[in-house]
């Protein structure tokens, strides 16, 4: 799936890199268990884990040809990794997920020094971030699983019925299509909740009137899927009927924008142009969109920050919204696969506005 070395970005030259986030170390390896360290080296990968996994990690760990699995006494993981490598070597750890005890236990038991460690963050991450087919693929079956199950939910939801219950109702859906898990806490925000960005769903019930947000996602094959939608409860007024109209219409210019080369700015730029022609500018405080894959949220980041441009084979979302205190919200989420000459929108259900 990825090559061992040699490859990993803004870490300069490496002897050896030690892989311990766990997406990354199931990217790597196939290792799918909860505590597992992968050693890399030029000629090399050796996979540590502990005896819950030594069933587990030997029918799983097959993506690079030489990878052994150790599982060492006392399930050390990083003393063993240590004890294997050369005082000179160059050694990479992914600073944004290592803590300072397990650096501190590593130093402990290696011969080299402090000043050897390299901070090699990121580097998986940016493979990570093209998916190949066989990715693409899972994506879009955990997409169209996801999709499956909104219409028939939406069928179910009664003013009154608690925002706890609507995310219930979506959940096991899921579950029962085939769901290995959910990609996130679902959101089920209803009437001026739906003014909250990331509204856990609470006892609060459905509205007659109003807007009820539902963001959700499912793990399938490991890959997650995102989507948003935003439905009505009785007739919408003329406000909602036009903050609809503009997130739409926002989130439809900032897929018309995805396509290799663009910058991930202007893709941003692209549906925040709209909303702030409309007057909503500042009620859309989150960035248009980010990278799905093993992660919900991994690279690209798609934000008036971001100063990377679009590759194809890369998966984001668009999903720009409109958030007014007091009142409600809406937002309109897809999965988007950059092709190579544009954009695939992955998400199947309908964008109109339902109302139930
Ligand atoms: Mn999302």
């Amino acid at each position: 799936m990825a090559a061992p070395m040699g490859e990993q970005r803004g870490s300069g030259r490496l002897d050896a890199l030690l892989v311990s986030h766990l997406p990354n170390v199931r990217y790597l390896c196939g290792f799918t268990g909860s505590n597992g360290l992968l050693l890399l080296t030029a000629s090399n990968a050796t996979l540590f884990t502990d005896g819950r996994y030594r069933e587990q990690a030997a029918q799983e760990v097959t993506a690079i040809g030489a990878a052994r699995v150790v599982i060492p006494a006392r399930g050390d993981l990083w003393k063993a990794a240590a004890a294997r490598l050369r005082p000179s070597a160059r050694v990479g750890i992914e600073g944004n997920h290592v803590t300072l005890a397990q650096r501190q236990r590593f130093l402990q038991h290696w011969a080299g020094s402090a000043a050897r460690l390299r901070n090699a963050s990121g580097g998986i991450e940016a493979q990570r971030a093209v998916k190949d087919p066989t990715e693409v693929a899972a994506i879009r079956r955990a997409v169209e699983l996801a999709s499956s199950v909104f219409l028939p939910t939406v069928a179910q939801l009664r003013p009154g019925m608690p925002e706890t219950e609507a995310a219930g109702r979506l959940e096991f859906a899921l579950r029962q299509a085939g769901g290995e898990g959910l990609s996130f806490d679902t959101i089920v925000a209803a009437g001026p909740r739906s003014a909250l960005v990331h509204g856990s769903p609470s006892h609060a019930p459905l509205p007659q009137r109003g807007f009820v947000v539902m963001d959700y996602g499912v793990i399938l094959g490991g890959y997650v899927s995102d989507m948003t939608r935003t439905v009505h409860a009785g007739r919408p007024d003329a406000r909602a009927r036009a903050v609809y109209a503009t997130v739409l219409e926002a989130q439809a210019a900032a897929v018309a924008a995805v396509r290799p080369g663009a910058a991930c700015a202007a893709v941003d730029r692209a549906a925040r142009k709209i909303i702030t022609k409309a007057g909503w500018g500042r009620q859309f405080p989150h960035s248009t969109g980010h990278g799905v894959g093993l992660e919900i949220h991994e690279a690209p980041r798609i934000a008036a920050t971001a100063s990377d441009t679009l590759v194809a084979g890369q998966v984001i979302t668009i999903e720009p919204g409109v958030y007014i205190p007091g009142w409600g919200g809406v937002r309109i989420e897809d999965v988007v696969l950059v092709t190579a000459h544009g954009a695939e929108v992955l998400t199947p259900s309908t964008k109109e506005m339902l109302s139930f």
